[in-house]
């Protein structure tokens, strides 16, 4: 008996003809991606007939979308967001099989609606942009002749009254590629054959329990579909192998099949010495492998599936326990999404992206917000990275607030049912999440709860297909304050946060807090994090990620800050022993309509990578080094390479006790690295080039990094932008480095609109006061020796009279800025205004200090040039 194979359409008839003669009725996969032809005609006009002339349509290849969405700012970039109906045509020939024959239609996923004729009969329609479904297209199948296949693909955007208003997600962070964008195929089968039509599942469901050291008992359930007019007397072989292909298990069942129905078949087999799926230390799998035969055991039909033995429990106070050993979930959060391929990505793209996975340390994976393609969740199984499943429910259940309607529960149930069988036999997968941030928009407009319903109904059906795994939902909105927020957490069996805290809203020490109320207000509740992160930008950064402000809905995000989140965040949850993991958000920057972040167009800039996966930011590193047990040594702002400042900390990432630093070929230092973190502080630039290197000895071997900088200034003069992230070139060419070298103080203004382009200013550049210092601080500023001259750029951004903002600055001690109030010296509010003094530095710093007598000193930049 040979397996299922796949025969491509160019050979199709000699692979077809080969397959029929070495054994008649086995199933044969056979590969439509090929030779398709597509057009963006909207219209229905005859498309589906097979007299229609598609000669003038695009020839392409599956799989396709038309979309491409996304790209720097400021270049032209390939963009097509057409959302709406498109249509493909294939023309294929059969051979002639036998006329018992049935032929079954694969779809992998298209985008979002699929509806589908075969030689101009209508086979269905499909709603849903991500489970696999097919068609029973015997009864249209002309055999041994040309068939025409045509789809009607419609990634309409949801809105009332529009073809997926009542098809889930109505809306999200992510675009909604449209087309036939995963595979096709033709599966030809004996007329009694294991089930196809079952929501697209294999029609084999295998589980494991009683697992011990000695045995474990595996049950499996057959679903045989005799689509003959009478009754059979059949036969079913279930055997279970191991990774080499041995067989460990076998059980051989007489079964009787009514005529035109489907029978379910339950098979129970004892493994010995089980081999458990061990996640990322030992993922052994075996496979089931269950062949239907006739009484006399001559082959009709086989099914292959993955079986991982493991037993896994989430503990409330403990955490997450694979196989009864504590295992906390470093998680990355993925998309199906690729920069130039948008949802069209192939398997080997999909191992790619799973070998950055790998390589970062993760153990985890949240295939968000939908169904991903099987290839994803094979590569987890082989991996042994655990699963976070999930239902695509996004945002909100209806478009005006109200509770989901009927059409629109039911298309949710149809997906999650889909989502379930297609994957049931994935070891991997951990959990079924059953919506994200559905409390997000369900405030209630006209009353309580609106979501609640809905994810009730979703994680009972959980309950029903897959009792073995807890529902889960990702929350947005626990304890934010609105009223008649819908209070979600606690339906499901566990739960996960999305929480932005020092990105959206809230300080980086927010979260661990949060987490802890949200443990004590649910106590018996497993809880993780579903979402974390921040936005990060190649061309964007920051001498300070702490000195200034970044605009989560815009620009800038220099990558430093988010070196900085992740630093701050991943402390606080990896101290939180109750939680079972966390994922980050996300593994890659991903598509998405309206953002204009960053240095990017229509993308999330949250990426450890970016979207056409060629650069790994400097954060990658950061978790690298964290999770991964290889040894990692990376130099942090290897992007940032024309530096304002001659004297900064240097940064590392590594897993190392200890790294040393050069620079330009002298010895820096020797450092120890604390949380994966190695420091060097006020690290001296030479003038022109800097070579940093930086080595370690790690996992046995001598590790190095090297990075190149270039600082152009001059030790003596340093100009710092107060209160800005970025720092700025004035028209004249002065260029101010972000805010640095600070002490106290909060920084205000930039990406805010409260003084963004109000300031007139004294000298002529009004973009130097978009920012601020504010509070009391100082400035403790690395210069050589000498007399200085210096000039303080101020502006009053609130105050409407004379009196309500006085303050003092001292530089080194002295009093050079007395009973100052911006408002009066400028004469009036958002006016730009300097004041200059010379003063002299001894002991190698420059200390700037500011007092307020009334309300609160401020800043907006600062110049300090060697006199
Ligand atoms: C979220 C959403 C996710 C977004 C993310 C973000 O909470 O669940 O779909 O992409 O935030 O980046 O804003």
């Amino acid at each position: 008996m040979t397996l299922p194979h796949r025969c491509a359409l160019a050979a199709l008839s000699a692979c077809l003809a080969s397959s029929l003669t070495a054994s008649a009725a086995d199933r044969k996969i056979i590969a439509l991606d090929k030779g398709w032809r597509f057009a963006k005609a909207g219209t229905e006009s005859g498309q589906q007939a097979p007299q229609f002339s598609d000669a003038a349509w695009q020839k392409v290849d599956l799989p396709h979308t038309w979309n491409r969405i996304g790209g720097p700012q400021g270049q032209a970039y390939a963009s097509d967001a057409y959302s709406g109906p498109a249509w493909y045509r294939l023309s294929f020939e059969t051979p002639k099989a036998g006329e018992a024959e049935r032929y079954f239609l694969q779809f992998d996923g298209v985008g979002t609606i699929a509806d589908v004729w075969l030689n101009g009969h209508y086979l269905g329609k499909h709603e849903g942009a991500f489970a696999r479904f097919r068609f029973d297209a015997t009864g249209a199948m002309l055999r041994g002749k040309q068939n025409i296949l045509a789809v009607k693909a419609d990634n309409s955007i949801p809105a009332p009254g529009s073809t997926t208003a009542s098809v889930i997600p109505l809306s999200g962070d992510f675009f909604k590629h449209g087309g036939i964008y995963r595979n096709v195929s033709l599966i030809v089968t004996s007329p009694q054959h294991i089930d196809l039509m079952d929501f697209g599942g294999p029609g084999v469901y295998a589980s494991a329990r009683d697992i011990s050291s000695g045995k474990a008992k595996i049950d499996v359930r057959t679903r045989i579909a005799n689509d003959l007019g009478e009754a059979a007397k059949l036969q079913l072989t279930v055997r279970v192998e191991d990774s080499s292909g041995k067989i460990v298990a076998r059980r051989i069942q007489a079964v009787s099949a009514s005529p035109r129905a489907v029978a379910s078949v339950s098979t129970t087999l004892d493994i010995a010495s089980p081999h458990l799926w061990n996640g990322t230390d030992d993922p052994y799998l075996y496979r089931v492998v269950v062949t239907l035969q006739r009484k006399n055991g001559s082959p009709l039909d086989e099914s292959g599936q993955p079986l991982g033995l493991r037993t896994m429990t989430f503990d409330a106070d403990k955490g997450f326990f694979l196989n009864g050993k504590h295992l906390f979930l470093r998680g990355v959060a993925l998309h199906q999404d690729e920069g130039g391929k948008g949802w069209a990505m192939r398997c080997a793209d999909q191992k790619r992206d799973f070998d950055l996975v790998e390589d970062v340390g993760a153990n985890a994976v949240r295939l968000a917000h939908y169904q991903h393609d099987q290839c994803s969740y094979d590569e987890a199984d082989r991996r042994g990275f655990a699963v976070w499943a999930e239902v695509p429910l996004v945002n909100e259940v209806s478009f005006d607030g109200t509770p989901a309607s009927p059409a629109l529960t039911t298309n949710a149930r149809q997906q999650l049912t889909e989502l379930i069988r297609q994957n049931y036999n994935h070891p991997s997968i951990v959990m079924w999440s059953v919506g994200n941030e559905v409390d997000l928009r369900a405030i209630a407009k006209n009353g309580p709860s609106k979501a609640g319903p809905l994810v009730r109904v979703l994680a009972e059906l959980v309950r029903q297909e897959d009792s073995s795994r807890p529902s889960a939902l990702a929350d947005c909105c626990e304890q934010a304050t609105a009223p008649n927020r819908d209070v979600l957490v606690g339906l499901t069996d566990a739960v996960g946060y999305n929480r932005y805290f020092g990105w959206y809203n809230g300080e980086f020490d927010d979260f661990g807090p949060f987490l802890d109320r949200a443990h004590a207000a649910h106590p018996r509740l497993p809880i993780g994090v579903s979402e974390y992160g921040a936005g990060a930008a190649l061309s964007q950064h920051s001498d300070n990620p702490n000195g200034g402000l970044v605009n989560p809905h815009g620009r800038p995000h220099p990558e430093e800050y988010q070196n900085l989140y992740h630093e701050a965040s991943w402390k606080q949850l990896a101290a939180r022993p109750y939680l079972w993991g966390v994922f980050i958000w996300n593994m890659f920057d991903f598509a998405t309509p309206g953002r204009e972040e960053g240095d990017l167009i229509d993308i999330n800039d949250k990426g450890l990578v970016t979207i056409d996966r060629a650069v790994r930011k400097d954060a990658f590193y950061f978790y690298r080094a964290n999770w991964n047990t290889a040894p990692t040594l990376h130099l942090v702002g290897r992007r940032y390479t024309d530096r304002p400042y001659g004297v900064l900390d240097v940064e590392a990432y590594s897993n190392t006790p200890a790294a040393s630093l050069v620079l330009n070929g002298k010895l820096v230092g020797t450092t120890s690295c604390t949380g994966s973190i190695c420091l060097w502080k006020a690290v001296h630039l030479d003038a022109g080039n800097n070579v940093l290197k930086a080595t370690a000895i790690g996992g046995g071997a001598p590790l190095s990094d090297t990075l190149q900088w270039h600082y152009g200034g001059n030790p003596g003069v340093v100009r710092i932008k107060a209160g800005d992230i970025v720092g700025m070139i004035t028209s004249t060419g002065l260029r101010f480095g972000s805010d640095m070298y600070f002490d106290g103080g909060t920084a205000r203004g930039t990406g805010l609109p409260d003084t963004r382009g109000h300031v007139t200013a004294a000298a002529a550049e009004s973009s130097l006061y978009d920012s601020y210092r504010e509070g009391a601080f100082s400035y403790h500023v690395p210069l050589p020796d000498g007399r200085y001259s210096v000039t303080l750029h101020f502006a009053e951004p609130v105050a409407s009279k004379a009196g309500e903002r006085v303050f003092d600055v001292r530089a080194n001690g002295i009093t050079v800025v007395r009973n100052f109030d911006v408002f009066v010296a400028a004469g009036g509010r958002h006016k730009g205004y300097t004041r200059s003094f010379h003063t002299k530095v001894t002991g190698g710093f420059l200390n700037l200090e500011f007092h307020a007598a009334k309300g609160q000193a401020l800043l907006s930049a600062c110049e300090i040039v060697a006199e």
